[in-house]
């Protein structure tokens, strides 16, 4: 079975990053910016199984909350890190620039764990795993691959961001291995899969009539890219807030008028636009790259400062879906 091919694999680097949990006392589990369940869950779920393994460590989730993902779990607040004898584990991020809640130049030690395609280096421990749906997906393997302990909590916890970062397992990649891991999670842990459902996907119904608006305004090219700015004031009237609003990006899949749709929304504090890209054909990453961001091959994000960029990256974006479907029309 494929799912016990995948355990040889990875077996040395289970080993590794076990040895270096067990040694240090104090742990900061790190993810990107922006969080989404896939990033939340792997920071909780692997602070709920360290503790359970290690009682007496101090592990810490750091970041900043986001209300919506609260039902998840609880994040730390840390005023003063431990830069030398601590170990740091960042999940879900390639990049540095976008690991939230701490600089990572000021620690020695560091594991990457992650599912997104290598962008740069941290340290010399880093499993990555682009074949994996989600961060969760490569904690069980971790967990049942170590003496890491494993609880229905953490179990239901794993099963949240394997649900959610592949969206029911709509998205690539999502493998025979994943199904098979995920079955062992509910059977084992006896989940019950509705009422997690619920928790993920129940919502107000001013997010629903903010769609509506988005659905109505949303601009299509003839190059079949979309794309929305939403204006502050207008998500506020809907009583959403900026960052669910560009959340909902993940709702436009599959229209036939368009295959690259971006969701912009106005990031007051930080005084920039955050931009949040889907595509169905074309590579985006590099492009969100080259706009201060980053991501999957099908799924990125980026941030500009100025309205410029803006319609720079708006161009770009075009003209990206003008090339592939001229390139596709040729075959
Ligand atoms: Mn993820």
């Amino acid at each position: 079975m494929s799912i016990e091919k995948s355990k040889k694999v990875n077996k040395e680097i289970y080993k590794k990053i076990y040895a270096e949990i067990k040694k240090y006392n104090t742990i900061y589990l790190v993810r990107h910016i922006g969080p989404d369940p896939d990033a939340v869950a792997s920071q909780i779920a692997l602070k709920d199984s360290i503790l359970e393994t290690f009682p007496t460590k101090k592990v810490y989730a750091v970041g900043s909350s986001v209300s919506k993902f609260k039902y998840i779990g609880k994040l730390d607040k840390v005023n003063n890190f431990d830069y030398n004898k601590s170990l740091v584990i960042t999940l879900d991020v390639p990049n540095m620039s976008r690991v939230d809640g701490l600089d990572l130049n000021n620690f020695k030690n560091i594991i990457k764990i992650d599912h997104h395609p290598f962008v740069e280096k941290f340290n010399d421990l880093e499993y990555i795993d682009e074949e994996a749906c989600s961060t969760c997906e490569m904690l069980v393997d971790l967990i049942n691959n170590t003496k890491l302990k494993m609880t229905s909590h953490i179990a239901k916890t794993l099963f949240i961001g394997i649900i959610s970062d592949s969206n029911r397992f709509l998205f690539n990649p999502c493998t025979d291995r994943v199904l098979f891991k995920v079955a062992d999670l509910v059977k084992k842990y006896k989940l019950n899969m509705q009422s997690i459902y619920e928790e993920i996907y129940s919502r107000p119904m001013s997010e629903v009539r903010l769609m509506g608006y988005i659905a109505s305004n949303l601009k299509v090219t003839k190059n079949k890219f979309a794309y929305i700015i939403l204006e502050n004031d207008i998500v506020s009237s809907f009583n959403a807030d900026a960052s669910s609003a560009s959340n909902m990006v993940n709702e436009f899949n599959n229209i036939e008028d368009f295959i690259v749709w971006m969701f912009v929304s106005k990031d007051q504090k930080n005084d920039l636009f955050k931009i949040n890209l889907r595509s169905r054909g074309p590579i985006i990453n590099e492009l969100a790259t080259k706009y201060n961001g980053g991501g999957h091959k099908f799924s990125s994000g980026a941030r500009v400062k100025t309205k410029e960029e803006l319609n720079d990256i708006i161009y770009d974006l075009d003209q990206l879906c003008y090339e592939y479907l001229k390139e596709k029309n040729k075959n």
